[in-house]
Order: structure tokens, then C-alpha cells, then sequence
């Protein structure tokens, strides 16, 4: 390693490390033209913000202070933090200062949750990285850069949107900036378990394990113990430094009915690796989805990760509890996480109450599929969700795209990711959120070339709001693959306490009958194995300008932004209880 730091794969499980919070009160600067980061000459240069310079002598000429600048609070987006913000699109500088004692023999990874969208980070004046993507984990080995004492760490985050970027330009919801989710510290020792797997082997009487090393160093000794299921193994790591086994156990499978957690250590040296895992089985059998052997209706909703009352992205397992008790009061056994992965605490939260996930990258409408760097960039988020998540017995989906329009270099990308996510990780469904693109006569037809690399054919429809007002009831539909179906969306916007007629927009009554319309609708594809309605709360878009009833909001809620019912809430529910 050389004398500076290093972007190191992902650690997993971050939340049952041994780690210090960087959360907490940071202070910022607005840069509008990235004078911080660039000459007048639009170079980079040596002497921007990152160095935290400070005045040596009274003439010197320095024109930024960190301290002196205002706070905001980290996790957490800046549009909610300062009303200046609020459309904002930029460059924002954050900086904090922490006191730190380097621990002899052990390393510090400096770990990110996700910062939106790009990323360059500082630590003590010089570069740990930088990093692209808005929405999954990234970490620095930066031992080399800490010193004992004082030490800060400075974050220059940009959140315009560009062409190339996943997502792209356009997209419907708010482009919340900032370090929006946990900063800690991570103390790992020279060697340490980077990822593990645990899940069921090939028959459910056993069990799966396999450990990985951040090194390929042979002969060290990985241990595993689940107490309740009296499994207490050593396992030897071989020359790539993993070590693997499959171990006779019975374990109680992990359902919505019963989400059953195992509380699991992993030893390796003087490391407890803890965590809570579920074991169950998912596949595809014809048209239909089995969990643990037997269909399931998967009663879903989607969901974006904000939070009520104009809060802004969320960062907490409360946020999660939150919007995900609501999705129970409907009666759901299933969220789609939409439209990029969301945070670790929501995944958790989920699987602890018994939801199953669907869980997507930011590949949504028009990204720029002969980029060749666009791809690296997806198939990277890919990656850094299926690692993050690997181990949660509630996602059963990876969902590599969201409405895209169908083209050969679109194919050649997508099926690209398709089978990348199945090399990842072959122990889940693959999914995509497609298009109906012919329809006449009231005849739908699902077309799409990406139908062979997905194990579940989902497409979204928006009959009687985009299209059709009224005319779901004479709508039939045909998807011709052998496949289990999701209809990934529906839906229609209404403004929570408007009233009126059933074909008046806006008003809950035209949303209640759309719901009513669409659900009976549904009831006639074949194959339908669920659906995730579009959605479970109100949230901000820019591209909601309609005065008096959007105001920036996208209505589609079947609550609003407060919390409260429309009334459409309640024929779901009571659609989803006669499942
Ligand atoms: C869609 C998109 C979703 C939008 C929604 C809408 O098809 O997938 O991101 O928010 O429609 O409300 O139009």
C-alpha cells in the first residue's frame, strides 16, 4: 500500500463492526462554481477547500472557513436543511472535525452509506478518494491519512445530474444532495472478513457458509456459531482466503408469518461479527412464485425512500419503521424499494417485520446505453447493493431496470447486468420494470427481448390515468412468457380531503374508483404472482409543478405526505385481504 489511501472493496455488515460515528453536526460550503475544487482556468487545483486552510499571518488572504461556516446534520439531505437549498443542484463542501487515537496493528476504513451523487473525500488535507453513485456504500482505508489527535475530514459532494450518469438527466422524484446516509469510522484488523454468506444449501436440512478475507492469505481461521442452531465451527481459509463449508441444520424458515432471525457470530481473530440471519428458499415454478416451497401472492407497494411531512430522504430504522407500518396496515407482505437501493436500515427493518423486498439500481428511462462508462457505473451499483444485502432473507428480487425504452444497445446492456446479477448472486429472482408497448383494441401485449434474462416478468401500467380513463374493465392483457407476472406500478394521483365526481382528477373518489377499476383489472391476468402499486406516499418532484395540487408532489400516494388515507387505500387493503 502506498503512503496515502485506498478505495477498498465494501465491507459487509458495517452495522456489526467495531466502528466509530462521524454522524452528527458538519459544516458547509455552498460552492455554485466549484471555485473550491477549480482555478480561475477551470483546472483542479492544489489549493482547494479540502486543505482547511487557515490564516498564518494577518495579511494572509484566504477566502472560505469552515468553522465559521453553518452546520447541517449528517445523515441528511441538504434541500431539507436550508431553504436556500431546496432546488438545489450542486456543489456543497462538508467538513467535521473528530478526535482520533490510532490503535497499534489495527487499520481505519473511512465508510460512507452513500453520499449523492459524486463524491470526493479528504481526509487531514489530502484525497482518501472518490466515488460515483447516490445510493450504495463505499469505503477508504485511510490509516495512513489519521494522526492522533485532531483529524477532519472534508466532503466535496455534487449532486448536478449529467447524461451518462445512473440515474440520468430526468427522473421523478426529489434529487436530494449530501452525505444522506451514516459516516463511521471502521477499526478492521490487517486481516478481516470482508463478506460472508450464509444462507440454506441445497436441501433445507442444510446450511451454507462462505467467508471471505480483504487478503488471499491462507490458514487463518474463520469462525462461525449460531447458538440456537448449535453450530459452532472453525473453518481454515485456502489461498484465495475464503473458506467455505455446508453444515446438517434444520433451521425454522424465515416467512412473513414468522420472520425468523438466527443470531450469528462471526470469529476471526479477536473479531464478533454479528448478525441476524434468515434462511428461506425462493424460486419460480410456471407462472408462479414459491417461497419455501409453496405460492405466494406477493401484496406489495412501492415505496420511496422519504420521509413524511417534506422530511427529506430518510436515514433511520424509524423512517423505515415508519413507511414500512403503513405498507403493513395495507396488508402487505411486500415492498418494491424503488427506484435505487435504499438504506441498510430499511432492508433490515423490512426483513424483521416479515416484508419481502424488491430491490432496484437507478437504471430508469433513458440512460446512455453505449456508454461504455455508464455501464461500469451500473454494473458497480449493482454490485455494491448485491454485496450490501446478500445476506437478508427478505429480498427476493434484484431489479435492474425501471421503463426503458427498447432498443438493441438498451438489450446488450441490460442483459449484460441481467447476467451479472445472476453470477453475483444466483440465489434470487432477477427482475425489470418493463413496458406494455402494444396495445389496440383494448388488447395489451407484453413485448419485450429482455424476457429471457428475467425470472419474473413485471411491467408497469397506467390504465385509467396515463391512458384509458374507464376503460380497465374492458382491458385484457396477454404476456406471452411462461413466468411468474408482477405488475410493477399502477395508479393515479389524488389530493388528500379533494372531493368530487369519479372521473374529476385529482379528487380521492377519481383514485378510489381507479384503484377499484384496475384491481379487478389485475384479477384477470394470468399468472399474476403480485403487484406494487405506485404508491405508498406522496413524495417531491420537480417535475410536479401543478399549482394548488401537485406543488411539487407527486399525488400518486395512497397516503399523503402527512400520513394520512385516501381513499383508495382502502380498496387496496381490502383487495389485498381477499388474497
Ligand atoms: C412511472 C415511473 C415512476 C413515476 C410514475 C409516475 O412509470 O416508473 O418513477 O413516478 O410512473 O407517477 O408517473
Amino acid at each position: 500500500m502506498t503512503a496515502g489511501a485506498m478505495e477498498v472493496p465494501q465491507v459487509m455488515n458495517v452495522m456489526g463492526r467495531q466502528t466509530m460515528s462521524l454522524n452528527g453536526a458538519w459544516n458547509y460550503i455552498v460552492d455554485v462554481q466549484e471555485e473550491g475544487y477549480y482555478d480561475y482556468r477551470m483546472n483542479p487545483y492544489d489549493w482547494g477547500f479540502f486543505r482547511n486552510a487557515k490564516p498564518q499571518k494577518p495579511e494572509d488572504l484566504i477566502e472560505y472557513d469552515f468553522d465559521k461556516a453553518e452546520t447541517m446534520q449528517v445523515p441528511g439531505d441538504w434541500n431539507t436543511q436550508d431553504e436556500r437549498l431546496f432546488f438545489y443542484e450542486g456543489t456543497v463542501w462538508l467538513k467535521r472535525s473528530f478526535d482520533f487515537h490510532p490503535q497499534e496493528g489495527r487499520r481505519t476504513l473511512l465508510y460512507f452509506g452513500a453520499v449523492n451523487y459524486d463524491a470526493h473525500v479528504y481526509v487531514n488535507g489530502k484525497k482518501a478518494g472518490h466515488h460515483v453513485g447516490g445510493f450504495t456504500p463505499f469505503n477508504f482505508d485511510v490509516t495512513e491519512l489519521l494522526k492522533d489527535g485532531e483529524n477532519f475530514v472534508i466532503v466535496k459532494v455534487d449532486n448536478k445530474r449529467h447524461a451518462e450518469d445512473v440515474p440520468t438527466q430526468i427522473f421523478d422524484w426529489w434529487n436530494y444532495g449530501g452525505i444522506t446516509r451514516d459516516v463511521k469510522l471502521v477499526s478492521v484488523s490487517s486481516t478481516y472478513v470482508e463478506s460472508y454468506q450464509l444462507r440454506l444449501g441445497a436441501s433445507k436440512n442444510e446450511v451454507k457458509f462462505s467467508a471471505k478475507l480483504n487478503k488471499a492469505e491462507a490458514g487463518q481461521k474463520i469462525g462461525l456459531r449460531i447458538p440456537e442452531l448449535k453450530i459452532n465451527e472453525e473453518l481454515t481459509t485456502d489461498n484465495d482466503g475464503t473458506a467455505c463449508i455446508t453444515l446438517k441444520a434444520k433451521p425454522q424458515l424465515w416467512s412473513p408469518e414468522n420472520p425468523k432471525l438466527y443470531q450469528v457470530d462471526i470469529v476471526q481473530g479477536e473479531e464478533d461479527l454479528k448478525d441476524e440471519i434468515g434462511f428461506r428458499t425462493i424460486e419460480t415454478r410456471g407462472k408462479q412464485i414459491l417461497l419455501n416451497g409453496k405460492p405466494i401472492f406477493l401484496k406489495g407497494i412501492s415505496i420511496h425512500e422519504e420521509k413524511a411531512n417534506g422530511g427529506g430522504r430518510c436515514n433511520s430504522t424509524e423512517d423505515a419503521h415508519t413507511l414500512l407500518s403503513w405498507a403493513k396496515e395495507l396488508g402487505c407482505n411486500f415492498v418494491r424499494l424503488a427506484h435505487y437501493p435504499h438504506n441498510e436500515y430499511a432492508v433490515r427493518e423490512a426483513e424483521r417485520m416479515g416484508i419481502l423486498v424488491w430491490s432496484e439500481i437507478p437504471c430508469y428511462w433513458t440512460i446512455a446505453w453505449t456508454n461504455p462508462q455508464t455501464y461500469t457505473n451500473a454494473e458497480r451499483q449493482l454490485t455494491d447493493m448485491i454485496t450490501r444485502d446478500q445476506n437478508r432473507a427478505n429480498v427476493i428480487i434484484w431489479s435492474i431496470a425501471n421503463e426503458t425504452p427498447h432498443s438493441a444497445p438498451r438489450d446488450e446492456f441490460l442483459s449484460k447486468l441481467a447476467k451479472r446479477a445472476r453470477e453475483l448472486d444466483d440465489s434470487r429472482l432477477i427482475s425489470m420494470a418493463m413496458e406494455v408497448t402494444s396495445a389496440s383494441n383494448y388488447h395489451n401485449k407484453l413485448q419485450d427481448n429482455m424476457n429471457t434474462y428475467v425470472d419474473v416478468v413485471s411491467f408497469n401500467q397506467y390504465i385509467g390515468w396515463y391512458r384509458d380513463v374507464n376503460d380497465a374493465p374492458r382491458m385484457t392483457w396477454e404476456i406471452p412468457y411462461d413466468k411468474p407476472v408482477i405488475v410493477s406500478e399502477f395508479g393515479g394521483g389524488a389530493k388528500y380531503g379533494l372531493h368530487g365526481e369519479k372521473n374529476q382528477r385529482w379528487t380521492e373518489e377519481f383514485q378510489e374508483n381507479l384503484y377499484k377499476e384496475n384491481t379487478a383489472m389485475l384479477d384477470k391476468i394470468e399468472g399474476l404472482a403480485g403487484t406494487t402499486p405506485w404508491i405508498l406516499k406522496d413524495f417531491r418532484s420537480p417535475r410536479r409543478v401543478l399549482t394548488g395540487i401537485q406543488d411539487y408532489y407527486n399525488m400518486k400516494g395512497l397516503f399523503s405526505d402527512k400520513g394520512e388515507k385516501k381513499k383508495a387505500f382502502y380498496v387496496l387493503r381490502d383487495w389485498y385481504a381477499s388474497k
